[in-house]
């Protein structure tokens, strides 16, 4: 008898566990936006920054064509900006109106790029579960593999602290800094 009421327990709190967090997915828009007095549009991820839970799908959604969403990592010849362990990843240029999906597993902090536009500021950080792994630090690396210049700055707007991004849940690409998004 109380074997059984202890099974039964065990088994309501295994399934509750297991239920604790369903899946969710998330959407990211990948946007291009006119700039009044500025010959370059904007393209940047909206939003910029997000909050998800490991386990949770990314769904990336090209509203503009010719993204990519790729992940700052070392195989990439780029500076290694995703928690140790997680395999190099990239979507193919998304199709106007179509997406592309990415499961995160892997806690810690993630910043990706978008393989054509990086050098417009074209960068997104996902935080999942909690801040940690090398994008944690700085991104300082702006040599010719490295990251470059604008997605530097944007990704060390304090707008995109890990932190805030957890506190927040996401940030917008217009909470940040417009000196950030500077073109040179
Ligand atoms: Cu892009």
């Amino acid at each position: 008898m109380f074997a059984t009421v202890r099974t039964t327990l065990l088994l309501l709190a295994a399934g509750a566990l297991a239920f604790a967090h369903a899946q969710t997915t998330h959407d990211v828009i990948m946007h291009i936006t006119p700039v009044e007095g500025r010959p370059v549009p904007e393209f940047y991820f909206e939003p910029v920054g997000l909050f998800i839970q490991p386990g949770d799908v990314v769904r990336f959604v090209a509203a503009s064509p010719h993204h990519t969403a790729t992940a700052y990592h070392g195989e990439h010849i780029k500076s290694h900006r995703v928690p140790d362990g997680v395999e190099p990843f990239s979507s193919p240029i998304v199709p106007i109106g179509q997406d592309w999906s990415y499961t995160f597993t892997v806690p810690g902090t993630y910043d990706l790029w978008c393989g054509p536009h990086e050098h417009y500021g074209m960068v997104m950080r996902i935080v999942v579960g909690e801040p940690g792994g090398p994008a944690e630090e700085p991104a300082t690396n702006f040599g010719p593999d490295g990251t470059f210049q604008v997605a530097g700055r944007v990704l060390n707007d304090p707008a995109l602290a890990s932190a805030l991004i957890v506190e927040l849940g996401s940030v917008s690409w217009y909470d940040l800094d417009p000196a950030s998004k500077a073109l040179p």
